[in-house]
């Protein structure tokens, strides 16, 4: 993470990084995708609140349970936790030994498909574990977003979008932004290449826009922690589930539970 990356990050609270993946890393996350679309489930209304922008008849699909896939649909998916091009972002930001939070989850969305108003941000996180701060020079972020892209997110699609600088907020956000009905002007659109990533941490207020765009939309969610925090309960609560046994070392780092 250069200089540059830090100074945008800590401004904004999120970070563009472009061309993670290859297009073949893209094409076979995809088509494991496909092999599992009847595993989709339409995402709960609860998500849109009493929006007037966001809310739709066609609903957002999820997908989760990648990590567990049979061979060799799960590789693409366990590679991304160990990923070169993300590693030493989390490590900045997160310090070493981060953990994978929750997810993955992929986000599926087709024309017309409703959004996931604005949360995050400010006064909203009481909880530590959607912390940010700069302390001497050293960022410190609680659960933190990796999302890569394996669909085009261009102008006017909608899907991710974020307000710049919300991490850093001190006052309660309004209602009205909250639904996403007025202050358009703070929110910013993401636009991205399949292939592109997106970090943000999870105080940074965001949310997902209604999608326009002819394609559906895919997006994989990885949300880390600090090694020695967890906000989701974890992939550990009695024993290992198997599928550990058959990752790396390396892959199987990123599922300890919390530890000093
Ligand atoms: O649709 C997206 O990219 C954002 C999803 C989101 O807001 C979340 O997982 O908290």
């Amino acid at each position: 993470m250069n200089d540059d990356e830090k100074y945008l990050f800590d401004l904004a609270g999120y970070l563009v990084l472009r061309d993670v993946l290859t297009t073949d890393e893209v094409a076979r996350m995809n088509e494991a995708i496909d092999r599992h679309r009847d595993q989709l489930v339409p995402h709960e209304r609860q998500f849109e609140g009493e929006s007037q922008t966001l809310t739709s008849e066609v609903r957002q699909h999820w997908l989760e349970g990648m990590l567990a896939w049979q061979r060799p649909w799960c590789e693409p998916f366990r590679d991304l936790l160990v990923h070169p091009r993300i590693q030493p972002y989390l490590t900045e930001i997160l310090g070493g030994g981060y953990r994978l939070d929750h997810g993955p989850s992929l986000v599926a969305m087709d024309k017309g498909c409703a959004g996931h108003y604005m949360h995050g941000g400010g006064v909203e996180r009481q909880d530590f574990s959607q912390t940010y701060m700069c302390k001497f020079g050293k960022i410190y972020c609680g659960l933190t977003v990796v999302e890569f892209m394996l669909a085009d997110e261009g102008p006017g699609d909608g899907g991710l979008a974020v307000i710049p600088g919300s991490h850093k907020t001190n006052f309660p956000m309004p209602q009205s932004l909250h639904l996403y009905e007025q202050y358009a002007e703070y929110v910013v659109e993401i636009h991205c290449r399949p292939g592109d990533a997106v970090i943000f941490s999870e105080a940074t207020t965001h949310g997902t826009l209604k999608w326009q765009g002819d394609h559906q939309r895919r997006t994989m969610i990885y949300k880390y922690s600090p090694r020695f925090q967890a906000h989701a309960p974890g992939y550990h609560q009695a024993t290992f589930p198997d599928y550990v046994d058959d990752m790396t070392p390396e892959q199987r780092q990123l599922l300890h539970p919390p530890h000093g």
